[in-house]
């Protein structure tokens, strides 16, 4: 048996957290974790189940005990430290966005692809074992011509006036916060699934509240955005992060003219299958699933999955990655300069009131 994949954590908050357990799932082993200071690190060594600390993200891309750095900073720290890690010869998860930028995103999945490491960014959603059904339905031809692909992603922790995080400052967040923090989500999974990408787009956005803690805030709570596909599709996108009641509300409906498909990721046990004269519900069975989707559901039918296993499946097709297998739907560091870009036209579309082109 090969030794396990070990994985460095660059942050202390709850996406290290998230990544650390998932780490340990797949049968890996977390061997060192930086902080903002060294003091952090050693505060949360114990809590991440890291073998050690690093006193800087520095020590810890030198660390010969470390394959894999996952990055999971503040946003605006995520270039500069995937960077180091490439450098220094590791594999890289880096958390949305890759940079502030389309430009830096693009600088940075080269040099991954020049150093030829494995890259990979958390679009964790597609590892629900309904998204991978749906995905093999809608290719296999099962929803005729898809031509409406609507869906939203909401959710409520920045809902109160004071609510606020570094998130909310654009230098730390980047131009766009809800949009670039769960909207991207919702757009790779579309192109995901469908097999559709988005050519252009229109976009609105607004704010619930104009000040947080007494400052005048400059990024979106919510989004709506309108899209046309390039294989002719028309869509939409609600995103919020101050929506009352909706905790991670992640839904789509991928409709075609013989059936649609829709996903409620607050409940991912089922599949929707709508036709015209009957709708279907197709449970998490492994026994029922398409192979490929059952590959991902690690539980007998009725033993619910969530969150955490999607990022345990993540984290297992990266270690195969780093293993030297191939993985089919790892979101790379490509997916997450896709986001960038899709972010970057949301920002412009939203400033300018007009459609924006994308390349496919
Ligand atoms: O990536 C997203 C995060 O930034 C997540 O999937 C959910 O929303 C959980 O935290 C935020």
């Amino acid at each position: 048996m090969s030794a396990p994949v070990r994985f460095g954590i660059v942050g202390t908050g709850f996406m290290a957290r998230v990544h650390a357990h998932a780490v340990r799932a797949a049968g890996g082993v977390v061997t060192r974790v930086a902080g903002s200071s060294p003091a952090r690190a050693e505060q949360f060594a114990p809590l991440l189940q890291a073998q050690r600390p690093a006193a800087s993200v520095g020590e810890l891309v030198a660390c010969p005990d470390v394959d894999v750095v996952s990055v999971c900073t503040p946003n605006h720290l995520h270039l500069p430290m995937a960077e180091r890690a490439l450098h220094a010869g590791k594999h890289v998860v880096c958390e949305k966005p890759l940079a502030l930028t389309p430009a830096d995103a693009e600088r940075l999945t080269a040099l991954a692809a020049e150093v030829g490491r494995v890259h990979a960014v958390p679009f964790v959603y597609r590892f629900y074992p309904t998204v991978r059904e749906a995905r093999e339905r809608i290719a296999r031809g099962d929803a005729g011509r898809l031509w409406l692909l609507h869906g939203a992603y909401l959710q409520d922790w920045l809902a109160a006036a004071a609510a606020t995080n570094w998130r909310v400052d654009p230098a730390q967040g980047g131009a766009s916060r809800a949009f670039a923090d769960i909207g991207v989500h919702w757009c790779d999974l579309m192109e995901f699934v469908t097999g559709h990408r988005i050519t252009a787009l229109n976009a609105s956005t607004a704010r619930a509240h104009e000040t947080r803690g007494g400052e005048p805030v400059a990024t979106e709570d919510g989004a709506c955005v309108l899209f046309r596909t390039d294989r002719g599709a028309l869509g939409s996108v609600v995103v919020s992060q101050v929506s009352p009641g909706r905790k991670n509300g992640l839904t789509f409906s991928f409709d075609g003219t013989e059936a649609s498909y829709g996903f409620d990721q607050e409940n991912p046990e089922t599949l929707r299958i709508g036709g015209v004269a009957e709708e279907r519900v197709v449970r998490r069975d492994p026994e029922l699933l398409s192979p490929a989707a059952a590959r991902y559901a690690v539980l007998p039918a009725g033993h619910p999955q969530g969150y955490q296993d999607c990022f345990n499946a993540f984290v297992a097709d990266v270690i195969a990655a780093v293993r030297g297998c191939e993985v089919i739907g790892l979101p790379t560091f490509t997916d997450g300069l896709r986001a960038a870009r899709v972010t970057a036209a949301v920002v412009e579309a939203a400033a300018t009131g007009s459609w924006v082109e994308l390349p496919a």
